[in-house]
């Protein structure tokens, strides 16, 4: 299915659906695929009814950059309420996205800055070009992050360095972002896209249950006390363990063969 045909070339979001995989490009180059309402909501329709048969989604941007973060000329000035429903807003749609149980796989090229660092930090995979810029410059506009930065890109770099990072307005380039887990692969630059695609096969490839209690139950096992976290752990292991999909990983094991999931 083609939703590029239905909403248009010029949509701020397009999607295509190849197989197992969804690819959803940021589309709005000549903003280097700054944020907008529009862009936001079609993300957060997206991830509340996934079509089905999609296994893994691939999210990138056109015209060499990921995203430059928050569309800055929308930002009028604002009310304190509204600033706080725009931020819960992004919170709501980064955690719909992180917690759909669909693996999301990001490719970052130019800018990966403010809100589309607080993207990427919400997907599962992050594929580095070479001209990826890591940068979260709300300290150098006047204003905080609060598209959940402080959580999710915190817990990736650490407290103390995010910190740095947003009094000094600092950049990191892809090397750094490798380094710093910002991204967990570095290729060529052009590469990215075949990349995430050899890895959206693996992930696919997986029992779709095992992927989903991947996703629902590591992040959360990090939010909880050792004694809550091991109990959890103990849990998704027993809904893991007792389905066919399990049944069929073992046998494939011992008969040398690879395992046909569900
Ligand atoms: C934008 C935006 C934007 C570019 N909102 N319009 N994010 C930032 O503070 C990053 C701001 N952007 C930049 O620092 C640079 O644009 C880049 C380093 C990303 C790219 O530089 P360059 O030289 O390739 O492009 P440019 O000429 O700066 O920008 C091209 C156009 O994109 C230009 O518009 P034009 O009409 O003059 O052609 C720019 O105004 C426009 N553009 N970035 C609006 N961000 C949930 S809270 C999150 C809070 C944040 O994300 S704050 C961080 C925002």
């Amino acid at each position: 299915m083609n939703v590029e045909a239905r909403s248009g070339a010029h949509a701020p979001l397009l999607v295509r659906i190849e197989g197992p995989v969804a690819h959803l490009v940021f589309n709005r180059p000549d903003k280097r695929n700054a944020v907008n309402d529009a862009l936001l909501t079609a993300i957060g329709r997206f991830f509340e009814a996934i079509p089905d048969g999609v296994r893994v989604v691939i999210l990138s941007g056109t015209g060499g950059h990921f995203s430059a973060g928050l569309d800055l000329s929308e930002q009028k000035q604002r009310e304190p309420e509204q600033v706080m429903r725009h931020s819960r807003g992004w919170h709501a749609i980064m955690e719909r996205m992180q917690f759909s149980g669909i693996p999301v796989v990001a490719v970052l090229n130019g800018a990966v800055m403010g809100g589309g660092l607080e993207i990427a930090a919400a997907a599962h995979v992050r594929i580095a070009e070479p001209s990826a810029i890591f940068r979260l410059p709300e300290g150098k506009r006047g204003i905080f992050v609060g598209g959940g930065a402080t959580v999710r890109v915190g817990r990736i770099i650490g407290a103390d360095r995010m910190t740095e990072m947003m009094l000094t307005g600092r950049s990191y380039d892809a090397a750094d972002g490798l380094r710093l887990g910002l991204a967990h692969y570095l290729v060529g630059e052009g590469e990215g896209l075949a990349k995430a695609d050899e890895l959206a096969a693996e992930i696919a490839s997986n029992a779709s249950l095992v992927n989903y209690l991947i996703i629902q139950s590591i992040a959360r096992i990090d939010d909880m006390s050792r004694a809550d976290g091991l109990y959890a752990e103990s849990l998704s292991a027993a809904l893991s363990q007792s389905g066919a999909d399990a049944r069929e990983g073992l046998a494939a094991f011992l008969e040398k063969r690879k395992p046909n999931f569900r």
